[in-house]
């Protein structure tokens, strides 16, 4: 039996129609657990994605602190560890989330084989971010990026920076499914959330957007979409509670890509927390 990506396109659809309904009081709250809590942490999830795609900040915006905290991130050096509350209508669930730096470095596979590979719990669940190939280049790696483009030939503009970067993004992707292939082995009820990030940056292309991240559109898989539907068929239906691919965005920053690049968000930031609270409902039904 094939996952049904119709529903998961219709879940997508229900998180479009969320931004034209004024963003309310969320559903499920997520907070940092301050105190130590000597009770065993139950939900182990990891927050994948590629580099600058946008993690960090998307857990911020999950646990309420990006309001306060109006900075621009940086890139993540080492695996960011939180221990949170998430309440639902069902009860309060503990989890604890891994983030991992989405560059490859030392750093990053150690982070990845510490959860995926020598915890046989990690992880539960995974939020994996992409953005269309809007992921920020950190200034050490924009010298290369904008060479490696021009020695195809290419100009450097948003569309051959998107395109080279969600090349990046796919190579990552790969390697996060190989990893959760082996994770995922003989586990059962395990989950996984797309959160397709920054999309107040490419909101009007919305459609070709969900076309290339899920499987079974009209033209055929995309490299994406290919991977993602290998990874469901292996890890096996009846082993996956619940698979979602959904728009996400949670500040609305200009995209820039040194000093040739660059491009305004299309949001407002009542829309951006619809979105929030939209994927905090996803998560509150997959625990
Ligand atoms: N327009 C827009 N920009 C965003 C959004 N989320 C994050 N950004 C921008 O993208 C930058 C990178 O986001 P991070 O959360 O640091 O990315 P990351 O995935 O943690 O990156 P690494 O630590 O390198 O793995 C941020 O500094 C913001 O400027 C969003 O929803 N919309
Ligand atoms: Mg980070």
């Amino acid at each position: 039996m094939s996952w049904d990506w119709d529903d998961v396109r219709e879940g997508w659809a229900r998180a479009e129609r969320a931004v034209q309904i004024p963003a309310g009081q969320p559903l499920v709250d997520m907070r940092p657990m301050r105190r130590f809590s000597p009770r065993r942490v139950r939900v182990p999830i990891a927050i994948t994605g590629h580099s600058g795609s946008g993690k960090t900040t998307l857990y911020e915006a999950l646990t309420g602190r990006l309001a306060s905290n109006s900075h621009a991130t940086s890139k993540s050096q080492t695996v960011e560890k939180h221990r949170t509350y998430i309440r639902t209508a069902n009860g309060a669930v503990r989890a604890e989330a891994h983030v991992p730096p989405g560059q490859f470095s030392n750093q990053r596979r150690f982070a990845l084989d510490a959860m995926m590979e020598e915890n046989r719990r990690y992880p539960a669940g995974v939020i994996h971010a992409v953005s269309w190939g809007f992921n920020t280049v950190w200034p050490d790696e924009l010298q290369g990026a904008a060479d490696g483009i021009r020695t195809e030939g290419d100009p450097i503009n948003l569309a051959t920076v998107t395109k080279r970067n969600r090349r990046e993004e796919l190579k990552n992707f790969e390697d996060i499914c190989e990893r959760l292939k082996k994770a995922w082995n003989g586990r059962r009820d395990v989950w996984l959330i797309i959160a397709v990030a920054k999309c107040d940056l490419y909101w009007p292309q919305l459609d070709e957007v969900r076309d290339y991240y899920i499987p079974g559109s009209p033209g055929g898989d995309s490299d994406f979409a290919y991977l993602l539907r290998e990874l469901v068929d292996r890890v096996g239906t009846s082993n996956l509670k619940r698979v979602a691919v959904v728009p996400f965005s949670c500040r609305l920053d200009t995209y820039r890509f040194g000093l040739d690049v660059s491009t305004p968000p299309v949001m407002d930031s009542s829309q951006t927390s619809a979105l929030v609270n939209h994927l905090l409902s996803v998560i509150g039904e997959v625990l």
